[in-house]
């Protein structure tokens, strides 16, 4: 794993994300970027369909983004990506074509071309930063909004969230891996790991990425709303190859529910399950459990 120690002076040559781009203050996205940016050592083009990303590019070269990026229709971004990745194929080799997008054009929008460029196993790593909600627009609920959390369109509901490292891992895809912007050296190794050892691959990374102004956290919170993401079990860290999950090092303990903190306790710092209704809370729970057996089934020996 990579230490701390190099990974800040790696960051300190190469910066992904320009320092006063128009992130949020404590935008967990951010800080995704950044990270797997260094991670991609300079050869990321990113496809991103509109979402916050597009909003912290900015415009202008070397505003927002220290990358190439093509913004393209919502629902496009995995084939225009695949085209991309073909031409570049023959061109340039060393470029990596990345799709960077949210839940919402993820989960929702973009989920039937997500599906075919996975089937075609296209050389790309699609990455799907998970705010859980709309955030660009507002905090609309999207298909991976969990249970219980309020957002402007809902006020709170049953409806387990959609899961779609685990729907990655039934298409088939090589490698898929869940980081958080809480373990930066874990995110960066997966980002690393997918781009060295899996190339030629159709690669999933899905990143828990705390959203302070729609989840109306505060901002000095997130990485500690990140952090007990994991540490409650909500956000179990792995990665799977061929279909077959390894838990992540950091996130191990949690496979047992006695080593798991309070999941209350973790809810009251996030604005968005306050007054959360004693039904919401069992179905959260019920997710929680429903995500664990996925991963006791499809691990490793
Ligand atoms: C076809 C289309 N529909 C709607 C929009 C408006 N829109 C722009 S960004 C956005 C939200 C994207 O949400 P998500 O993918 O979760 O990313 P986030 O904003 O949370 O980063 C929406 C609905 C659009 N640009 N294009
Ligand atoms: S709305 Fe949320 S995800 Fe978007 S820039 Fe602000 S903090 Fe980041």
């Amino acid at each position: 794993m990579v230490k701390l120690k190099e990974l800040i002076e790696i960051e300190a040559t190469y910066v992904g994300n320009m320092k006063g781009n128009l992130a949020c203050a404590g935008c967990g996205l951010n800080l995704a970027l950044r990270h797997a940016l260094a991670a991609l050592d300079q050869h990321a083009l990113l496809v991103v369909p509109a979402c916050c990303t597009s909003v912290i590019q900015g415009f202008g070269e070397g505003y927002g983004i220290n990358a190439p990026v093509f913004n393209s229709a919502f629902a496009a971004s995995p084939a225009v990506a695949s085209g991309f990745a073909r031409v570049y194929k023959k061109k340039d080799p060393s470029v990596q074509v990345v799709v960077w997008a949210g839940d919402g054009g993820t989960a929702d929008i973009g989920l039937a071309t997500l599906s075919g460029a996975a089937e075609r196993d296209e050389d790309i790593i699609y990455v799907m930063y998970n705010n859980e909600a709309y955030q660009n627009t507002g905090d609309q609920k999207s298909g991976a909004t969990p249970p219980g959390a309020v957002t402007t369109t809902s006020s709170g509901e049953k409806r387990p969230s959609k899961s779609v490292s685990r729907l990655m891992i039934t298409h088939g895809v090589k490698y898929v891996a869940t980081a958080n912007t809480a373990y930066p050296l874990d995110l960066y190794d997966k980002m690393k790991r997918a781009y060295e050892e899996f190339r030629g691959h159709f690669r999933f990374i899905e990143i828990y990425a705390p959203c302070p102004a729609g989840w109306n956290v505060d901002p000095r919170y997130t990485a500690k709303v990140g952090k007990l993401a994991v540490e409650t079990g909500y956000w179990p860290l792995y990665e799977a190859v061929d279909g077959k999950i390894t838990l992540s090092r950091q996130g191990r303990r949690f496979l047992d529910p006695e080593k798991r903190k309070s999941l209350e306790d973790w809810l009251a710092l996030q604005g968005r399950f306050k007054k959360i209704k004693p039904e919401f809370l069992e179905a959260l729970r019920q997710d929680i459990d429903h995500s664990w057996e996925f991963v006791k089934k499809h691990m490793a020996e």
